[in-house]
Protein backbone atom coordinates (compact mmCIF):
# COMPACT_ATOMS: atom_id res chain seq x y z
CA UNK A 1 0.00 0.00 0.00
CA UNK A 2 1.40 3.33 -0.86
CA UNK A 3 0.54 6.42 1.25
CA UNK A 4 0.38 10.08 -0.22
CA UNK A 5 2.77 12.60 2.03
CA UNK A 6 1.50 16.11 2.47
CA UNK A 7 1.28 18.50 -0.39
CA UNK A 8 4.09 20.15 0.47
CA UNK A 9 6.83 17.30 0.53
CA UNK A 10 7.27 15.16 3.78
CA UNK A 11 6.07 18.22 5.65
CA UNK A 12 3.46 17.07 8.79
CA UNK A 13 0.67 19.75 9.30
CA UNK A 14 0.79 22.16 11.74
CA UNK A 15 2.24 25.04 12.33
CA UNK A 16 5.76 25.96 11.86
CA UNK A 17 8.04 28.82 11.97
CA UNK A 18 9.02 31.41 8.98
CA UNK A 19 12.48 31.69 7.89
CA UNK A 20 13.66 33.93 5.74
CA UNK A 21 17.82 33.86 4.85
CA UNK A 22 19.56 36.82 3.35
CA UNK A 23 22.16 35.88 1.00
CA UNK A 24 22.27 33.17 -1.03
CA UNK A 25 26.10 32.42 -1.95
CA UNK A 26 28.46 30.50 -0.15
CA UNK A 27 27.09 31.42 3.43
CA UNK A 28 23.55 31.36 2.69
CA UNK A 29 23.88 28.45 0.15
CA UNK A 30 25.30 26.60 3.83
CA UNK A 31 22.34 27.88 6.09
CA UNK A 32 20.30 26.89 3.17
CA UNK A 33 20.77 23.69 3.70
CA UNK A 34 20.95 23.48 6.53
CA UNK A 35 17.10 24.78 7.44
CA UNK A 36 16.26 22.48 4.84
CA UNK A 37 17.66 19.32 6.49
CA UNK A 38 16.67 20.76 10.31
CA UNK A 39 13.16 19.58 10.09
CA UNK A 40 14.18 15.96 8.84
CA UNK A 41 16.52 15.25 11.87
CA UNK A 42 15.54 17.43 14.48
CA UNK A 43 11.42 17.84 14.40
CA UNK A 44 10.39 19.76 16.38
CA UNK A 45 9.88 22.99 16.33
CA UNK A 46 9.27 22.80 12.96
CA UNK A 47 10.59 25.40 9.80
CA UNK A 48 8.91 26.81 6.90
CA UNK A 49 11.54 27.85 4.08
CA UNK A 50 9.25 30.84 3.36
CA UNK A 51 12.03 33.28 1.63
CA UNK A 52 15.44 33.38 0.26
CA UNK A 53 16.63 37.30 -0.57
CA UNK A 54 19.78 38.53 -2.37
CA UNK A 55 20.80 41.22 -5.24
CA UNK A 56 20.46 39.07 -8.29
CA UNK A 57 17.10 38.32 -9.19
CA UNK A 58 18.34 34.96 -11.60
CA UNK A 59 20.71 34.53 -9.06
CA UNK A 60 18.90 34.05 -6.31
CA UNK A 61 15.75 32.64 -8.19
CA UNK A 62 17.33 29.70 -9.20
CA UNK A 63 19.59 29.36 -5.27
CA UNK A 64 15.93 29.04 -3.57
CA UNK A 65 15.08 26.52 -6.34
CA UNK A 66 17.62 24.52 -5.88
CA UNK A 67 17.65 24.86 -2.02
CA UNK A 68 14.08 24.06 -1.55
CA UNK A 69 12.88 28.02 -0.33
CA UNK A 70 9.17 29.48 -1.83
CA UNK A 71 9.82 32.31 -2.83
CA UNK A 72 12.90 34.59 -3.48
CA UNK A 73 13.12 38.38 -3.32
CA UNK A 74 15.11 41.16 -4.22
CA UNK A 75 14.21 43.38 -1.43
CA UNK A 76 15.20 42.06 2.28
CA UNK A 77 13.19 45.08 4.11
CA UNK A 78 9.80 43.13 2.42
CA UNK A 79 10.44 40.44 4.67
CA UNK A 80 10.38 42.20 7.80
CA UNK A 81 6.74 43.26 7.12
CA UNK A 82 5.72 39.60 6.67
CA UNK A 83 4.18 38.09 9.33
CA UNK A 84 4.43 34.26 8.28
CA UNK A 85 8.20 35.19 9.31
CA UNK A 86 9.51 34.47 12.50
CA UNK A 87 13.81 33.84 11.92
CA UNK A 88 15.67 35.89 9.89
CA UNK A 89 18.94 34.33 8.69
CA UNK A 90 21.98 36.97 7.79
CA UNK A 91 24.46 35.70 5.70
CA UNK A 92 25.42 38.66 3.65
CA UNK A 93 28.58 40.61 3.28
CA UNK A 94 29.83 41.97 6.91
CA UNK A 95 28.36 45.56 6.20
CA UNK A 96 24.72 44.95 5.66
CA UNK A 97 25.07 42.88 9.28
CA UNK A 98 23.67 45.88 11.66
CA UNK A 99 21.32 47.77 9.50
CA UNK A 100 19.49 44.56 8.47
CA UNK A 101 19.68 42.93 11.99
CA UNK A 102 18.56 45.64 14.17
CA UNK A 103 15.67 46.17 11.62
CA UNK A 104 14.60 42.53 12.14
CA UNK A 105 14.94 42.54 15.82
CA UNK A 106 12.97 45.86 15.63
CA UNK A 107 10.58 44.34 13.28
CA UNK A 108 10.25 41.31 15.79
CA UNK A 109 12.19 38.99 14.19
CA UNK A 110 14.61 36.62 15.44
CA UNK A 111 17.53 36.90 14.23
CA UNK A 112 20.58 34.65 13.02
CA UNK A 113 23.83 36.64 11.57
CA UNK A 114 26.78 34.77 10.34
CA UNK A 115 30.36 35.28 12.04
CA UNK A 116 31.83 38.14 12.34
CA UNK A 117 28.92 39.81 14.26
CA UNK A 118 30.08 43.13 12.41
CA UNK A 119 32.61 44.93 10.79
CA UNK A 120 33.40 46.93 13.83
CA UNK A 121 33.14 47.07 17.35
CA UNK A 122 30.71 50.26 16.84
CA UNK A 123 28.34 48.72 15.15
CA UNK A 124 28.61 45.51 17.26
CA UNK A 125 27.46 47.51 20.28
CA UNK A 126 24.46 48.76 19.16
CA UNK A 127 23.72 44.90 17.64
CA UNK A 128 24.00 44.01 21.04
CA UNK A 129 21.58 46.91 22.38
CA UNK A 130 19.14 46.35 19.62
CA UNK A 131 19.34 42.14 20.97
CA UNK A 132 19.13 43.05 24.85
CA UNK A 133 16.54 45.21 24.01
CA UNK A 134 14.61 42.91 22.10
CA UNK A 135 15.33 40.18 24.35
CA UNK A 136 12.85 41.93 26.69
CA UNK A 137 9.96 41.46 24.34
CA UNK A 138 11.03 37.85 23.64
CA UNK A 139 12.95 38.07 20.41
CA UNK A 140 16.01 36.39 20.51
CA UNK A 141 19.19 36.36 18.26
CA UNK A 142 22.18 34.40 18.04
CA UNK A 143 25.99 35.01 16.05
CA UNK A 144 26.68 31.71 14.20
CA UNK A 145 29.86 30.45 15.04
CA UNK A 146 29.83 27.00 13.37
CA UNK A 147 32.06 25.43 14.89
CA UNK A 148 30.91 25.34 18.21
CA UNK A 149 28.77 22.55 16.42
CA UNK A 150 31.64 20.13 15.83
CA UNK A 151 31.02 17.55 17.97
CA UNK A 152 35.11 16.80 18.76
CA UNK A 153 35.21 20.40 19.72
CA UNK A 154 31.99 20.48 21.74
CA UNK A 155 33.33 17.38 23.37
CA UNK A 156 36.96 19.20 24.24
CA UNK A 157 34.60 22.09 25.67
CA UNK A 158 33.35 19.08 28.44
CA UNK A 159 36.42 17.74 28.99
CA UNK A 160 38.27 21.34 29.68
CA UNK A 161 35.00 22.01 31.91
CA UNK A 162 35.14 19.19 33.75
CA UNK A 163 38.77 19.35 34.50
CA UNK A 164 40.36 16.46 32.93
CA UNK A 165 43.16 18.93 31.66
CA UNK A 166 43.79 20.55 35.14
CA UNK A 167 44.57 24.15 34.88
CA UNK A 168 45.06 25.46 31.07
CA UNK A 169 48.11 27.18 30.64
CA UNK A 170 48.30 27.31 26.65
CA UNK A 171 46.22 27.86 23.84
CA UNK A 172 47.54 27.15 19.97
CA UNK A 173 45.30 28.21 17.31
CA UNK A 174 46.08 28.25 13.54
CA UNK A 175 43.53 28.58 10.68
CA UNK A 176 45.12 28.33 7.34
CA UNK A 177 43.59 28.53 4.07
CA UNK A 178 45.25 29.18 0.87
CA UNK A 179 42.83 30.74 -1.85
CA UNK A 180 44.55 33.93 -2.25
CA UNK A 181 48.08 32.38 -2.75
CA UNK A 182 48.08 32.83 -6.18
CA UNK A 183 48.39 36.90 -6.78
CA UNK A 184 46.06 36.36 -9.79
CA UNK A 185 43.28 35.39 -7.54
CA UNK A 186 40.65 38.00 -8.34
CA UNK A 187 39.36 41.00 -6.26
CA UNK A 188 36.04 40.42 -4.22
CA UNK A 189 34.03 41.87 -1.61
CA UNK A 190 36.11 39.91 1.04
CA UNK A 191 39.35 42.12 0.26
CA UNK A 192 37.47 45.28 0.37
CA UNK A 193 37.47 47.11 3.92
CA UNK A 194 34.20 48.83 3.40
CA UNK A 195 32.51 45.58 2.90
CA UNK A 196 34.47 43.04 4.76
CA UNK A 197 35.71 45.40 7.54
CA UNK A 198 38.77 43.04 7.79
CA UNK A 199 40.50 40.09 6.10
CA UNK A 200 41.57 37.09 7.65
CA UNK A 201 41.01 39.01 11.21
CA UNK A 202 37.34 39.13 10.61
CA UNK A 203 36.91 36.17 8.50
CA UNK A 204 39.43 33.35 10.69
CA UNK A 205 40.56 35.31 13.77
CA UNK A 206 37.22 35.38 14.48
CA UNK A 207 36.43 31.57 14.58
CA UNK A 208 39.88 31.35 16.30
CA UNK A 209 38.98 33.64 19.21
CA UNK A 210 35.32 32.35 19.30
CA UNK A 211 37.33 29.11 19.89
CA UNK A 212 39.09 30.27 22.49
CA UNK A 213 36.24 31.56 24.31
CA UNK A 214 34.17 28.65 23.78
CA UNK A 215 36.44 26.01 24.75
CA UNK A 216 38.28 28.06 27.69
CA UNK A 217 35.03 30.02 28.76
CA UNK A 218 37.68 32.60 29.74
CA UNK A 219 37.65 36.09 29.29
CA UNK A 220 40.29 37.77 26.96
CA UNK A 221 42.25 40.47 28.76
CA UNK A 222 44.52 41.75 25.84
CA UNK A 223 45.96 41.19 22.32
CA UNK A 224 49.50 41.63 20.96
CA UNK A 225 49.43 40.92 17.47
CA UNK A 226 50.90 41.66 13.62
CA UNK A 227 49.31 41.66 9.94
CA UNK A 228 50.71 41.74 6.71
CA UNK A 229 49.08 41.73 3.25
CA UNK A 230 51.38 40.10 0.64
CA UNK A 231 49.52 40.80 -2.55
CA UNK A 232 48.68 44.72 -2.15
CA UNK A 233 46.69 44.65 -5.72
CA UNK A 234 44.27 42.80 -7.76
CA UNK A 235 42.20 42.43 -10.90
CA UNK A 236 38.58 42.45 -10.99
CA UNK A 237 35.54 43.57 -12.61
CA UNK A 238 36.52 46.98 -12.21
CA UNK A 239 40.00 46.95 -13.09
CA UNK A 240 42.92 46.52 -10.64
CA UNK A 241 41.95 47.36 -7.31
CA UNK A 242 43.94 48.04 -4.12
CA UNK A 243 43.46 45.24 -1.45
CA UNK A 244 42.22 46.59 1.79
CA UNK A 245 42.68 44.18 4.29
CA UNK A 246 44.80 41.81 5.53
CA UNK A 247 45.72 38.86 4.26
CA UNK A 248 47.09 37.28 7.49
CA UNK A 249 47.51 37.62 10.98
CA UNK A 250 48.99 36.22 13.95
CA UNK A 251 48.52 37.13 17.59
CA UNK A 252 49.19 36.21 21.27
CA UNK A 253 45.71 36.27 23.72
CA UNK A 254 45.92 36.67 27.45
CA UNK A 255 43.14 35.28 29.01
CA UNK A 256 41.76 36.44 32.37
CA UNK A 257 42.31 32.95 33.72
CA UNK A 258 45.98 33.35 33.23
CA UNK A 259 46.01 31.27 30.09
CA UNK A 260 48.08 32.10 27.14
CA UNK A 261 46.91 31.42 23.40
CA UNK A 262 48.72 31.56 20.17
CA UNK A 263 46.87 32.76 16.92
CA UNK A 264 48.10 32.13 12.98
CA UNK A 265 45.79 32.74 10.31
CA UNK A 266 46.37 32.94 6.66
CA UNK A 267 44.41 32.76 3.37
CA UNK A 268 47.49 32.46 1.86
CA UNK A 269 49.27 29.75 3.36
CA UNK A 270 49.72 27.57 -0.16
CA UNK A 271 48.63 24.18 -0.22
CA UNK A 272 46.62 24.63 3.26
CA UNK A 273 42.92 24.60 1.91
CA UNK A 274 40.87 25.00 5.16
CA UNK A 275 43.19 23.70 8.00
CA UNK A 276 42.20 24.81 11.41
CA UNK A 277 44.11 23.49 14.17
CA UNK A 278 43.63 23.85 17.58
CA UNK A 279 45.90 22.44 20.81
CA UNK A 280 45.25 23.02 24.63
CA UNK A 281 47.48 21.99 27.38
CA UNK A 282 46.61 22.05 30.64
CA UNK A 283 48.67 21.22 33.87
CA UNK A 284 47.26 17.29 33.86
CA UNK A 285 46.55 16.85 30.15
CA UNK A 286 46.37 18.01 26.38
CA UNK A 287 43.86 18.06 23.55
CA UNK A 288 44.32 18.24 19.83
CA UNK A 289 42.00 18.95 16.86
CA UNK A 290 42.29 18.81 13.03
CA UNK A 291 39.41 20.19 11.16
CA UNK A 292 41.07 18.11 8.36
CA UNK A 293 39.52 15.03 10.66
CA UNK A 294 36.83 16.41 12.26
CA UNK A 295 35.82 13.55 14.10
CA UNK A 296 38.59 13.50 15.62
CA UNK A 297 39.85 14.49 18.85
CA UNK A 298 42.92 13.48 20.27
CA UNK A 299 43.51 13.17 24.19
CA UNK A 300 46.65 12.90 26.17
CA UNK A 301 46.03 12.06 29.97
CA UNK A 302 49.15 12.86 31.69
CA UNK A 303 47.96 11.19 34.91
CA UNK A 304 47.71 7.77 33.05
CA UNK A 305 50.36 5.24 33.91
CA UNK A 306 53.85 6.58 31.84
CA UNK A 307 54.10 3.42 30.17
CA UNK A 308 50.62 4.12 28.14
CA UNK A 309 50.89 7.53 27.89
CA UNK A 310 50.45 9.01 24.45
CA UNK A 311 48.22 10.81 22.45
CA UNK A 312 44.62 8.25 22.47
CA UNK A 313 42.78 9.23 19.34
CA UNK A 314 38.89 9.44 19.96
CA UNK A 315 36.73 8.75 17.02
CA UNK A 316 33.74 10.79 18.05
CA UNK A 317 30.64 9.30 16.50
CA UNK A 318 28.86 7.71 19.43
CA UNK A 319 25.88 8.58 20.95
CA UNK A 320 27.29 9.56 23.91
CA UNK A 321 29.05 12.72 22.34
CA UNK A 322 27.56 15.80 21.79
CA UNK A 323 25.47 16.03 18.72
CA UNK A 324 26.00 12.56 17.22
CA UNK A 325 23.21 10.79 18.65
CA UNK A 326 20.35 12.98 16.03
CA UNK A 327 22.50 11.57 12.97
CA UNK A 328 23.41 8.28 12.02
CA UNK A 329 24.09 5.15 14.12
CA UNK A 330 27.35 4.60 16.34
CA UNK A 331 30.79 5.11 14.12
CA UNK A 332 29.44 6.72 11.18
CA UNK A 333 31.22 10.31 10.70
CA UNK A 334 29.74 13.64 10.31
CA UNK A 335 31.04 16.01 8.01
CA UNK A 336 31.46 20.24 8.13
CA UNK A 337 27.68 21.24 6.58
CA UNK A 338 26.50 19.23 10.05
CA UNK A 339 27.63 21.61 11.81
CA UNK A 340 25.16 24.21 10.25
CA UNK A 341 22.37 22.11 10.92
CA UNK A 342 23.09 21.50 13.98
CA UNK A 343 23.29 25.47 14.61
CA UNK A 344 19.93 25.97 13.50
CA UNK A 345 18.56 23.13 15.33
CA UNK A 346 20.20 24.61 18.56
CA UNK A 347 18.87 27.85 17.55
CA UNK A 348 15.03 26.71 17.33
CA UNK A 349 15.57 24.74 20.31
CA UNK A 350 16.62 28.00 22.16
CA UNK A 351 12.91 29.61 21.09
CA UNK A 352 11.33 26.59 21.92
CA UNK A 353 12.34 26.57 25.45
CA UNK A 354 12.53 30.06 26.00
CA UNK A 355 16.09 30.43 26.59
CA UNK A 356 18.70 32.56 25.40
CA UNK A 357 20.55 31.09 22.51
CA UNK A 358 24.29 31.17 22.49
CA UNK A 359 26.92 32.55 21.25
CA UNK A 360 24.78 35.39 21.71
CA UNK A 361 25.21 38.95 20.26
CA UNK A 362 27.20 39.69 23.08
CA UNK A 363 29.47 37.03 22.79
CA UNK A 364 29.98 38.25 19.01
CA UNK A 365 30.61 41.50 20.55
CA UNK A 366 33.45 40.47 22.63
CA UNK A 367 35.08 38.93 20.05
CA UNK A 368 34.80 41.56 17.86
CA UNK A 369 36.35 43.84 20.74
CA UNK A 370 40.02 41.12 20.55
CA UNK A 371 39.14 41.51 16.55
CA UNK A 372 39.87 45.24 16.59
CA UNK A 373 42.29 44.74 19.68
CA UNK A 374 44.77 42.80 17.52
CA UNK A 375 44.39 45.62 14.75
CA UNK A 376 44.90 48.49 17.27
CA UNK A 377 48.07 46.24 18.41
CA UNK A 378 49.36 45.72 14.66
CA UNK A 379 48.94 49.55 13.78
CA UNK A 380 51.71 50.24 16.72
CA UNK A 381 55.67 50.04 15.86
CA UNK A 382 56.70 46.76 16.56
CA UNK A 383 60.72 46.59 18.65
CA UNK A 384 63.14 46.80 15.79
CA UNK A 385 65.77 44.22 15.73
CA UNK A 386 69.49 46.55 15.80
CA UNK A 387 71.64 45.25 13.29
C1 LIG B 1 36.00 31.76 3.89
O1 LIG B 1 37.32 32.01 4.18
C2 LIG B 1 35.27 30.86 4.87
O2 LIG B 1 34.14 30.48 4.20
C3 LIG B 1 34.81 31.52 6.16
O3 LIG B 1 34.09 32.69 5.92
C4 LIG B 1 33.98 30.53 6.94
O4 LIG B 1 33.53 31.07 8.12
C5 LIG B 1 34.84 29.29 7.20
O5 LIG B 1 34.07 28.35 7.86
C6 LIG B 1 35.37 28.72 5.93
O6 LIG B 1 36.03 29.72 5.19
Amino acid sequence: MTVPVSPSGAEPPGPALGVAVLGYSFMGKAHSNAWRNVNAFYPSPRVAQRVLAGRGAGEVAEAARRFGWEESTTDWRTVLEREDIHIVDICTPGHLHAEQAIAALEAGKHVLVEKPLANSVEEAELMAAAAAAARSRGVQSMVAFNYRRLPALALARRFIAAGRLGDIRQVRVSYLQDWLADAGAPMTWRLRREAAGSGAIGDLASHAIDQVRFLLDARIASVSGTVNTFVTRREGERGPEDVTVDDAAWATLRLASGAVASLEVTRCATGRKNSLQIDVFGSRGGLRFDLEHLNELQFFDATAPAETQGYTRILVTEPEHPYVGAWWPPGHTLGWDHTFTTQAADFLRALDEGAVPSPSFEDGLETQRALAALEASAARASAAVEP
